[in-house]
């Protein structure tokens, strides 16, 4: 499905200041390649706007707004709701309100006003761009850091293994709003995050996505292992790739048997001061949590 609407036009211009290989700059691309034109994008402080629109200059071709973290989702309702009216008129077609933001200003400082333009129902959709810690700032934990990584706010040594609690499940939070449709992508499987794109904005009622973004800067990986690590990821099961329609869940990429996570720690210099011990007491969760999962699915 997606091949068809892939098009050389591209809303966001390359020549933003994104490090290199950022998996979110990757990510935010595909996004805005799948949305087309009628969008206004709401955009919460974070790497996506530090490395996007820095004043004078901007990267995008679209209706854009910046927005603090704490009222991202509450600026995008009140967008969308104003919107209604002038749909109403009949003085236009109604936009899609689209609003981004980072781990942090989704499952920590935002995550208030998101609850609330879920549960009130608003026609937009909200992508987070999880990158695992508050980056653009110095790599400070949030609550979106994987147990074990080490971060500047939570670093490893004698006294600690680095972050000390297991990553927030913000993908269950948004389902638990009976949302019409929640997925989680990574740019790895760009056909596939396009397709969950698009499937997001033909929802009447809010959507989320959830998007997995390398951050080679933070994880203290090579640059050119973004494409790579997104892949592990999925293939280890510490993200699984899948979507919630209507309550309905759907794998979407389910491998037979799942590679273990110490081949997706060890090329990570966050993860490289954790013990064999450890590692094991993180496969333990992530293989539980993984088969949890499963047996959400519809018809196994
Ligand atoms: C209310 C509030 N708290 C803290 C900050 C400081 N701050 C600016 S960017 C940032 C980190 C954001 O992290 P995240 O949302 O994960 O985005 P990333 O930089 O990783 O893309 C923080 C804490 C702020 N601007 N406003």
């Amino acid at each position: 499905m997606t091949r068809r609407f892939v098009t050389g036009d591209e809303n966001f211009s390359p020549g933003h200041r994104a490090c290199i290989g950022c998996g979110e700059a990757l990510a935010m691309r595909q996004v805005v390649k799948a949305l087309g034109d009628n969008i206004i994008l709401v955009n919460a402080t974070g790497c996506s706007e530090i490395i996007a629109s820095a004043l004078p200059t901007t990267s995008w071709k679209i209706p854009w707004i910046h927005t603090l973290f704490e009222n991202t989702a509450s600026i995008a309702s009140g967008i969308e709701s104003a919107l209604k009216v002038v749909e109403r008129k009949g003085k236009r077609k109604k936009a899609k309100v689209i609003a981004f933001a980072g781990d942090g200003g989704t499952s920590d400082i935002g995550l208030q006003a998101l609850s609330g333009a879920l549960e009130r129902g608003h026609d937009l959709l909200y992508v987070c761009f999880d990158n695992e810690a508050y980056m653009n700032t110095g790599i400070q934990r949030s609550s979106s850091t994987p147990y074990g990584a080490w971060t500047t706010t939570a670093p490893s040594g004698k006294m600690s293994i680095g972050q000390k609690t297991w990553k927030k499940n913000m993908p269950a939070i948004a389902i638990a709003h009976d949302i019409p449709y929640m997925a989680t992508a990574c740019p790895s499987y760009p056909f596939d995050l396009m397709d969950k794109v698009k499937k997001a904005v033909s929802v009447d009622g809010p959507s989320y996505l959830h998007i997995y973004v390398v951050c080679p800067t933070g994880w203290r990986c090579k640059t050119n292992l973004t494409i790579r690590l997104g892949k592990l990821a999925v293939e280890t099961g510490i993200f699984p790739l899948y979507e919630v329609e209507e309550g309905k869940y759907k794998m979407s990429v389910d491998p037979p048997e799942l590679t273990p996570i110490k081949d997706y720690f060890k090329i990570q210099g966050r993860f490289k001061h954790l013990s064999d011990e450890v590692i094991e007491e993180i496969q333990k969760k992530v293989t539980g949590d993984y088969q949890r999962l499963k047996e959400k699915m519809e018809g196994l």
